[in-house]
């Protein structure tokens, strides 16, 4: 029968962790069954739990977590804690940890159901990936990931159903990074003009669009690992987001930079880069976008700088919204398009929501 109760332990409390604990907030008033319980919160400094899984405010958890004194438990600890729960659990990893991703086998196989937006897991290791969805299958806890692309969009869902009905995916093409899409169209709009590249960079920061550090946006990293977990569920082994041709937009001197306050700070000297990419796409009658693409027959991924015409979707793109083509046998000419908003707390943790939900259909 259905569980009565589900306990909830949150990792993670920035951007999305906010976001995520606010959607938590107003599903468990909306939906009263499963009886949803908030067990266990942490950062990577604090936590908030009693001992008996006694369930926290969710509503004051954020508060309460500022002035807590205790110290998150070790992660290895938090698996064996976790196991202890007298109802089953959900996972939500909300931060960018590769350490806690690396431990969602050992959760897994505990009969922890685990939701996340951290990319990590998915796109490391191919023997990770391997044995993520192994332990899920022998403990048949469950594990979710639409947000890892895309953000709160049906990308992973829309890839699954796909292939689940016996479609053939030939090709995946798009703009797969909010940050990027949002540097482009407003550093080298379609209508010309446009911001100063770093300060646009700064700008795309304060929105909450880039990745905790923004160089592992502008290094073209987080559109692989996106690509490295839509090429793995399309069929193709990927070994790492290494393993294919990534351009990087940071420029050569700033590679050694130690911290991404002190590169945001370096880069203005460097404007003028970019400031000749755009006027070479100009020269062509073109803009310059960045996108990532997956060819399944001929296995190929790749992702950097292209140059479309201004009629073309992908140059129309708006604001921080991600555009991902499916061209499959049965839509034929005509890809079945996902568009909408990529990036920001909000529409992320959405998607963790949304994870939870078919989490919460299936225990
Ligand atoms: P923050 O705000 O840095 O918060 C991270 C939290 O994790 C902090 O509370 C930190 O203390 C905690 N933490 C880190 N390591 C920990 C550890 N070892 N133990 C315990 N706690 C630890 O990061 P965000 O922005 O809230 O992001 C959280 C996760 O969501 C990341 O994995 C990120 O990749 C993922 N995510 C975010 C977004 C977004 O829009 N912010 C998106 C997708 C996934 O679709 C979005 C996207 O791809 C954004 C991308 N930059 C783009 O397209 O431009």
């Amino acid at each position: 029968s259905p569980a009565s109760q589900v306990n909830i332990a949150v990792i993670g409390a920035g951007g999305v962790g906010k976001c995520f604990l606010s959607q938590l907030q107003g599903l468990a008033a909306r939906k009263p069954s499963p009886k949803l319980n908030l067990v266990y919160i942490a950062t990577s400094r604090k936590a908030l739990y009693n001992e008996n899984f006694a369930p926290i405010d969710v509503g004051s958890a954020i508060d309460s977590l500022a002035s807590s004194s205790k110290a998150p438990h070790a992660l290895p600890a938090t698996v064996d804690y976790l196991s202890g729960s007298p109802h089953p659990v959900v996972l939500v990893d909300n931060t960018s940890s590769q350490d806690v991703a690396a431990l969602y086998p050992s959760f897994l196989s505990k009969g922890i159901s685990v939701v996340t937006p951290n990319k990590k897991a998915f796109s490391g290791s191919y023997k990770l990936w391997q044995d993520i969805f192994s332990a899920a299958s022998s403990s048949g806890a469950k594990v979710y990931h639409e947000s890892s692309v895309g953000a709160g969009l049906p990308v992973i869902s829309t890839l699954n159903e796909l292939i689940d009905t016996g479609d053939k995916v030939t090709k995946i093409e798009g703009v797969f990074s909010g940050t990027m899409s949002f540097l482009f169209n407003s550093f080298a709009p379609v209508a010309g003009q446009g911001g100063k590249w770093s300060a646009e960079v700064k700008k795309a920061q304060s929105l909450g669009y880039t990745e905790p550090d923004p160089r592992d946006d502008l290094n073209g990293l987080d559109v692989a690992r996106k690509l490295t977990i839509l090429a793995r569920i399309a069929g193709i082994p990927v070994e790492s987001p290494e393993s294919f041709p990534v351009q990087s937009l940071i420029p050569k001197a700033l590679e050694s930079c130690s911290s991404g306050d002190e590169f945001l700070e370096k880069l203005p000297e460097f404007d003028s880069q970019m400031e000749e990419v755009k006027a070479e796409a100009e020269r062509a009658g073109k803009v310059v976008r960045f996108v990532g693409s997956i060819d399944v027959a001929s296995k190929s991924v790749k992702v950097g700088l292209e140059k479309f015409d201004a009629s073309h979707p992908i140059a129309a793109l708006q604001g921080s919204d991600n555009i991902i083509n499916f061209y499959t046998e049965r839509y034929g000419s005509n890809p079945l398009i996902v568009q909408g908003a990529g990036a920001g707390g909000d529409v992320t943790a959405m998607g963790v929501t949304g994870d939870l939900l078919k989490v919460l259909r299936q225990i």
